[in-house]
């Protein structure tokens, strides 16, 4: 079978990897996991013993988890693409720096607010996570602003695996209220820009449950339920 991805929802970070996908344009299926409540089985842990989504089965039965080994493995599937670059070359260590950037300082400075969010029983402790979260995401998104300085995409003058990446992330400024994303013009552009293309707007319409029109290799979804004879007990 093709590889299938487990995309989280609500708000997954996996999001980034859709989009990926997409732009790679090989078969892929998708596999949706309500979280957290389907990451608590025996099953899913076959597949991730962390239970946290993005993870990707791969056609020789094995999976792959983690964001940034994900979104090189699809890269490196067909360098042609140009989602990324060969190992060992500047252009490489310049997409593997963003993407470090935005799977540790970006994605963590976001940890306060969900955490607040779990919080509805707690009104003070959620109110410092808040705080400290909105001061973290402002910093974040000032180091980034800086790094697209002059930039046309995260990694230099072509589109890659870090940009799907972070669009995914990006959302959650606005959905945290965290910063307002028109207040960086880098930012910003890249953004819109992103918004506009065809495998964004999929991978919306995927995590909505809406009908979605894949410009790439989408072949449908399975089931963790349909899965489970391929994976290792
Ligand atoms: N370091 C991991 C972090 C993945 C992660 O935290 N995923 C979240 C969704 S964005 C998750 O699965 N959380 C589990 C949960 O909400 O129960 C990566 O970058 O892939």
């Amino acid at each position: 079978m093709e590889p299938v991805l487990f995309y989280g929802v609500p708000q997954g970070c996996s999001f980034g990897s859709i989009v990926a996908l997409e732009w790679l344009g090989q078969p892929y299926r998708l596999c949706r996991i309500n979280m957290p409540e389907d990451m608590q089985g025996d099953l899913y842990a076959r597949i991730n013993t962390v239970r946290e989504t993005p993870a990707l089965l791969l056609e020789d039965g094995t999976t792959l988890s983690e964001s940034a080994a994900i979104l090189h493995y699809i890269a490196a599937r067909d360098l042609s693409k140009g989602l990324g670059f060969a190992q060992g070359t500047r252009d490489h260590d310049r997409l593997n720096q963003v993407l470090a950037f935005l799977n540790t300082t970006y994605f963590s400075a976001f940890s306060p607010l969900w955490r607040a969010y779990e919080m509805e029983e707690n009104p003070p402790v959620q109110s410092v996570l808040r705080e400290v979260g909105r001061e973290d995401v402002r910093k974040a998104h000032g180091h980034l602003e800086a790094m697209l300085e002059g930039r046309e995409w995260l990694a230099g003058s072509q589109r890659t695996v870090a940009d799907a990446y972070f669009i995914g992330l990006s959302r959650w400024a606005t959905y945290h209220r965290a910063v307002a994303l028109q207040d960086y013009p880098n930012i910003w552009r890249l953004v819109r820009k992103l918004e506009a293309d065809p495998a964004v707007a999929f991978a919306h319409a995927i995590e909505a449950g809406r009908p979605a029109t894949s410009s790439g290799g989408f072949r449908g979804h399975v089931t963790l339920e349909e899965l489970s004879p391929k994976l290792a007990a």
